[in-house]
């Protein structure tokens, strides 16, 4: 069995060559390709070409391994290892020319099913920023060189707590309200546009917390493994995974407080 570290490696090397695509494409200007489940939710071509390497990659490299990309889906392999992928999430920043965006490459045992499968690698990394977060399982978390923690404490004036808005208009009432819940706990709200570069801020400590209903495997497999890694409490509702209904990721010095006013 391929260890965590070897599938962190190749992980790595294919996040930065992607990486690179995604930024070249973005210079040369960037073609909306589509909308998905809402008007808000695009996909532009470079999303299509880069998740398109990515899986030329991995297929190249590890032929018997399954695939879950964002835009083509999963390829309904069985295999001992599932490799789930956004190509460039932060579609909406990358469409409209703003730094928060990353590629996102976990590697999972077994399913592609985020309430089953065991992550064994995560990477993200940020061409805007040169950030390369990558996490590997009971290997740690780490920024480039620099190994990263969640923070130890929250100060006195609360949290600093990440959140995303779904791209469908009907979510975003219930998504107000229980933002309105978590304002008193939070010295500040930021609101980045990526969840795995949310993931990744709290697993380097540049968050307190982050908490979004609606994502998708993709935008939390790698993340949520970082999280982990650094010592963060990563969850859906209290005792579920992460998934479509909730995700949570937080220091433990927020974590219940920040469960208790989401108020399942
Ligand atoms: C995005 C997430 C973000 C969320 C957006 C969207 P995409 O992923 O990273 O946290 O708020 O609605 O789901 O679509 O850019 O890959």
């Amino acid at each position: 069995m391929t260890s965590p570290d070897e599938l962190l490696a190749l992980a790595r090397d294919i996040a930065l060559e992607a990486g690179e695509l995604a930024r070249r494409r973005r210079e040369e200007g960037v073609t909306v390709a589509a909308t998905k489940s809402a008007l808000a939710d695009i996909v532009t071509e470079a999303d299509r070409e880069v998740e398109a390497l990515i899986r030329a990659r991995l297929d190249a490299a590890r032929p018997g391994d399954a695939f879950l990309g964002e835009e083509s889906g999963a390829d309904g392999r069985e295999a001992d290892i599932t490799w789930v992928v956004d190509p460039i999430d932060g579609t909406v920043n990358y469409a409209y020319g703003l730094p928060e965006w990353a590629v996102s490459i976990a590697a999972v045992a077994g399913s592609a099913d985020p309430a089953e499968w065991e992550a064994l690698a995560g990477v993200v990394y940020c061409p805007a920023t040169g950030d390369v977060f990558a996490a590997s399982r009971e290997g740690g978390a780490w920024l480039g060189e620099r190994r990263i923690r969640t923070n130890a404490e929250v100060g006195p004036a609360g949290g600093l707590i990440a959140t995303g808005f779904g791209y469908d208009p009907a979510t975003h009432a219930a998504a107000l309200d229980q933002l309105a819940r978590v304002m008193p706990i939070a010295r500040d709200i930021r609101r980045a546009g990526a969840a795995s570069l949310d993931l990744a801020a709290v697993a380097a400590g540049r968050h307190d917390a982050y908490y979004e209903r609606g994502l998708n495997p993709w935008d939390h497999a790698a993340g949520a493994l970082l999280v982990a890694e650094a010592g963060g409490i990563v969850s859906g509702a209290p005792g579920d995974r992460p998934g479509k209904a909730m995700t949570i990721a937080a220091s433990p010095g927020i974590y219940d407080r920040l469960v208790e006013v989401l108020d399942f």
